[in-house]
């Protein structure tokens, strides 16, 4: 469990983002997977589309006002529902706890984007702009395999540094790594004990309006 207000220097900064390595132990780790299955029973998982209409390699669902998504009609957007017309879960305690230690001047988040990376998915490069406000930071925690993340600057096609995330890694996405082009190359299946048959989860929490 974190306790609200705990602080640490972060380990390293990577493309402007500060990285905190295993900001939480295995039996924290342990308790937010518990939580997280409670929302997937929830919101169950679904496999957006791309603009172009092809569906995303990573399994998505979201818990807290909104929820991220996308098909081909109407490309990326949050919206206030899961696509089955279910509310979306409250952002579980311990994940919140998260935030307000490593962003405590934040308005509290009211997004918080579960992916679900099986054997072979990955993220292409990406800016996060769906939301109003950039001032706000986002916050990513990973659990379970170890995934290899890459950020560049806010340019496509700039050059770019990558780097391993493992479980319980926490990073910060703010001020000019806000808008830093960003995804995930690989996972190491089977690198991480955490999730029965591998798997990587990443949890993002967001500020939308
Ligand atoms: C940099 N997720 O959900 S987390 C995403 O591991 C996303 O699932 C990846 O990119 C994942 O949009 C990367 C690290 C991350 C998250 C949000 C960012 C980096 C970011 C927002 C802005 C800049
Ligand atoms: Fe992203």
């Amino acid at each position: 469990m974190i306790a609200k207000g705990q602080t640490r220097a972060p380990d390293f900064v990577v493309g402007g983002a500060p990285v905190w390595k295993a900001f939480f132990d295995a039996a924290a780790q342990a308790e937010m997977v518990e939580a997280l299955r409670r929302v997937v029973a929830a919101a169950p998982l679904f496999s957006p589309e791309t603009r172009w209409g092809k569906p995303m390699s990573v399994g998505m669902t979201s818990a807290g006002r909104y929820g991220w998504y996308s098909d081909r009609s109407k490309g990326y957007r949050y919206i206030d529902r899961h696509p089955s017309g279910a509310p979306w879960p409250p952002i579980p305690d311990p994940v919140l706890a998260v935030w307000h230690a490593v962003a405590p001047d934040a308005r509290a988040p009211d997004c918080c984007l579960v992916n679900v990376y099986r054997a072979g998915a990955k993220m292409g490069l990406h800016q996060d702009r769906d939301e109003a406000d950039f001032s706000q930071p986002v916050i990513s925690i990973s659990l379970g395999d170890e995934g290899l993340f890459r950020i560049g600057g806010t340019l496509r096609g700039g050059p770019t540094q990558s780097v391993w995330l493992a479980s319980g890694d926490v990073l910060a996405l703010r001020e000019e790594a806000r808008l830093a082009f960003h995804g995930i190359d690989r996972i190491r299946h089977g690198s991480s004990a955490l999730l029965k048959g591998g798997g990587r989860i990443n949890l993002t929490l967001r500020v939308v309006d």
